[in-house]
């Protein structure tokens, strides 16, 4: 170029235009020459994709404008790092927050396409498991929201979470495809592509006079690719990006193999790429410790710090200011691998001081812990480690020196200290541990609720916080009140504008003047009527997928989440058995109808979940069609359970199951979701329902069971399950019922050894627990016989959960521990 010419200043388009004839011939137009389609062909996939193609062009000047501010101001930037991001669908979402939902509506109708079909048929994308991923996805909803320039980093999985099937009450996986139509939401970035190694061996350059360098030969190499997704705040604030990476080849094919006639071998290399991003592991806190997974970590976390560093040094001269404009938020321990390799980046590639880039590398990463469970905790064999990241596990070893030494010198640690606090796991087989390594690698540690955060620091991360006493903090989880509320729950969101106007739109603590309409008679029938609404439209889902009819008059006891022992799915459905033989005994009791209905995905590899799941839907098989019942108790399991199946479920529901054995639900947030949408909650005292209890009042929630405490105590004082089982008739019958074969005569042992597991040690507490919760549920009925009392109650918890949206969450990361 010409350094006496002035540059060209390009203008920048002006905004697209939201009137419904604007869009509806943008729709057309996308439909022609971007699809290919005739309208009078057009399929309602296509139709689809055409608004989509709409809906993003309004989200792309934003876009750019969020992108260009956050270079102007040279703000603080953060980023989000997480192996899932259960997203879901984006199309409601993004309209909505665009305050766009009434003119595409009329777009469409003016083309004769009704929205709410087309929407329906929007691929969830599932790119996680369970509550880890749905929270990354809210707060990247809420990030953009509350306006943090901000990116979350995740893999592109070409399969998402599998599809759940029943054949003949077991779960059954298929693969999902959320792919298959292409994904309008996403620009492919091939410029912002990055080599990753694996394997290989590392030299040392330099001779003793010289500090020796290393330098790292892989093996392997891939080139990560990203994918943007743009993601939209409330209102259309700030657009900020979800970039999500994709393995590929260096070399697509080996010609040479080819010409040689080797035709499999020629694809090799470049099939052994692209199965790096082909599936997400399905585990969830389970352990899923295979090679594959730990290349994906370290693919990803690798490919991430290049973006990082890359964008660091277009604004600055070097990383000395890392900290100070790069917050890095660790998702559990899956990208915990990044604190090694922003090591290596820093010292090996960009030639800085190790003791220097250290300090950077401590003041750049802050990491969340999601589960207390120990076999959760991803630890790595040590010789796997070593052939796949030989640098990696020379920088492990050197931290790890540097910090058993000021342990022993500053704090006086033991041995027994300082072997807890080792990044290597010397007992038995030797292993990396990766929470120790993101806990020593990082200025912030957070737990997700109160409590969960008080018991890492007596539990799994005690001797690491006796060494650093300030780095734990809590942060309780929240969800966005867009999707699960104003989303997935019209009739309430209009009806609450009704009373208290829109000021609860942009500050969802507003709900609190809810309060005062809590026990006015024409509002409650209003709510009531609100709620029939959305439980009728469950019992048509219901009806359709499932040919099950159930009553909207019944009260809709509803347990929704991850099949796993310790969420006690087998407490309630050992309760809905004694609760069958209750109605059977006492045909002239006036019994609560009741549904309870169940949805979730087991880990395809864990037993004892998947043997849930077929006790569930044996046990819906025999009371459903046991007329004596007459229809007053219902027990369903709904298939595939997703985010956009909880969207229906939430707003219909009358009870939240929350009954996690004490002490092992780290928050949970579908007990949030319920509680907004009007739904009481039963529930232990675990995770978050403890702040819940505090926020709601002990009125408008039942709790019941063991404490955490008191879960401890009598796990070391030594528990008689078997002596319990003995003193409760009603927990007797239903245990041997289920024992015996009652629901299981095709294989009457079916389920012996799950129960025998409660009579031998009841490591989950369901016989401790179940008279209590029995108890509970009959207090739940005496309620629900009093309507005046039940809406008063699940209207103050609507009122009342605004604390719990995810912007308070996001405000609080901002404040006190990204300082952005
Ligand atoms: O994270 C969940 C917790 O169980 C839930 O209580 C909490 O509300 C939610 C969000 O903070 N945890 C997960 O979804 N997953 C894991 O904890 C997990 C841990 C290790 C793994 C896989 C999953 O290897």
């Amino acid at each position: 170029m010409n350094n006496t010419t002035p540059p060209v200043e390009i203008p920048y388009p002006s905004p697209r235009s939201s009137r419904p004839e604007i869009m509806a011939e943008e729709i057309i137009e996308r439909l022609t020459y971007r699809i290919g389609k005739d309208a009078k062909v057009a399929k309602p996939h296509d139709w689809l994709t055409a608004t989509i193609l709409v809906v993003r062009d309004r989200i792309i000047d934003r876009w750019m404008e969020s992108t260009r501010q956050a270079y102007r101001t040279g703000q603080k930037r953060v980023y989000y790092l997480s192996l899932e991001f259960l997203i879901g669908r984006l199309m409601r979402d993004a309209v909505s927050n665009l305050g766009l939902m009434a003119e595409i509506r009329d777009a469409l109708s003016s083309l004769g396409v009704d929205v709410s079909v087309i929407a329906g048929l929007e691929p969830d994308a599932a790119l996680g498991n369970g509550g880890l991923g749905r929270l990354a996805a809210c707060f990247m909803e809420s990030m953009a929201t509350v306006d943090i320039p901000a990116y979350g980093y995740g893999i592109r999985y070409i399969h998402g979470l599998f599809r759940q099937q029943m054949a003949d009450g077991w779960q059954v996986e298929l693969p999902e495809t959320w792919l298959a139509h292409g994904n309008p939401w996403e620009f492919e970035r091939r410029e912002s592509s990055y080599e990753i190694g694996f394997g290989g061996s590392v030299e040392t350059v330099g001779d003793y006079e010289d500090t020796p360098r290393y330098v790292w030969k892989p093996a392997e190499r891939v080139i990560a690719m990203a994918y943007d997704t743009p993601i939209v705040g409330w209102r259309g604030n700030r657009v900020n990006t979800l970039r999500l990476w994709s393995a590929q080849p260096i070399d697509p094919i080996l010609l040479d193999a080819f010409n040689a006639g080797d035709h499999i071998g020629a694809l090799r290399e470049s099939n052994k790429a692209e199965s790096l991003t082909r599936v997400l592991y399905p585990a969830d806190a389970n352990p899923a410790g295979q090679e594959l997974r730990l290349r994906q970590e370290f693919f990803f976390s690798s490919a991430s710090l290049q973006d990082i560093l890359r964008r660091h040094l277009q604004q600055y001269p070097d990383f000395t200011n890392l900290h100070e404009k790069v917050a890095i938020q660790l998702n559990d321990t899956h990208p915990a691998i990044s604190i090694a390799e922003l090591m290596r980046l820093l010292v090996d590639i960009h030639g800085m001081d190790f003791d220097v880039s250290w300090e950077i590398v401590r003041q750049t990463f802050s990491y969340t812990n999601h589960t207390l469970l120990p076999e959760a905790l991803e630890t790595w064999p040590v010789p796997l480690f070593e052939r796949l990241l030989p640098r990696h596990m020379q920088i492990v070893y050197a931290i790890n020196t540097k910090i058993l030494l000021e342990a022993r010198k500053e704090k006086q640690f033991s041995d027994t200290q300082a072997r807890s606090i080792s990044l290597i796991d010397e007992g038995g087989e030797r292993r990396v541990r990766m929470g120790n390594l993101a806990f020593i690698g990082s200025h912030s540690v957070n737990g997700v609720s109160a409590l969960h955060t008080d018991l890492m620091k007596v539990t799994v991360f005690a001797d690491l916080h006796t060494l650093y006493p300030t780095r734990i903090n809590n942060k309780t989880n929240g969800i966005t009140p867009r999707r699960w509320l104003m989303q997935c729950n019209p009739g309430l969101t209009s009806l609450i504008r009704d009373a208290i106007g829109d000021k609860f739109l942009d500050d969802t603590e507003a709900l609190v003047e809810l309060d005062k309409f809590a026990d006015d008679a024409s509002f409650q029938e209003k709510f009531a009527a609100v709620k029939r609404t959305n439980k009728v439209a469950l019992a048509n889902l219901v009806g359709s997928r499932m040919g099950i009819r159930l009553d909207p008059s019944a009260l809709f006891d509803i347990q929704i989440k991850r099949i796993h022992e310790y969420k006690r799915q087998l407490l309630n459905i050992v309760e809905a058995v004694a609760l069958y033989d209750q109605i059977r005994s006492h045909p002239e009791l006036d019994w609560v109808p009741r549904v309870k209905l169940f949805a979730g995905k087991a880990a395809p590899s864990y037993h004892n979940a998947k043997l849930i799941i077929k006790l569930a839907n044996d046990v819906a098989r025999v009371i459903n069609n046991d007329p004596s019942v007459r229809g007053l108790l219902k027990v369903v399991f709904v298939p595939n359970y997703n985010v956009s199946l909880a969207e229906t479920i939430v707003p219909a529901a009358d009870l939240s199951e929350q009954i996690s054995t004490a002490g092992m639900e780290a928050s949970g947030t579908g007990n949030m979701k319920f509680g907004l949408n009007g739904a009481l909650t039963i529930g232990t005292l675990d995770g978050a329902n403890v702040e819940m209890l505090e926020h709601v009042g002990k009125d408008n929630i039942v709790i019941f069971g063991l404490t955490a405490d008191e879960v401890a105590k009598v796990r070391t004082d030594g528990h008689n399950p078997r002596a319990l089982i003995e003193k409760s008739p009603e927990l007797a019958q239903a245990l041997n019922a289920i024992a015996s074969g009652v629901f299981s005569p095709d294989d009457r042992s079916r389920c012996q050894e799950l129960i025998d597991g409660i009579y031998n040690h009841d490591w989950f507490m369901v016989a401790a627990d179940f008279d209590a919760y029995a108890a509970a549920q009959r207090t739940v009925d005496q309620i629900w016989t009093d309507p005046k009392s039940w809406y008063s109650k699940t209207i103050r918890n609507t009122a009342r959960m605004g604390w719990f949206s995810s912007d308070r969450t996001i405000r609080q990361y901002a404040s006190e521990i990204w300082r952005a």
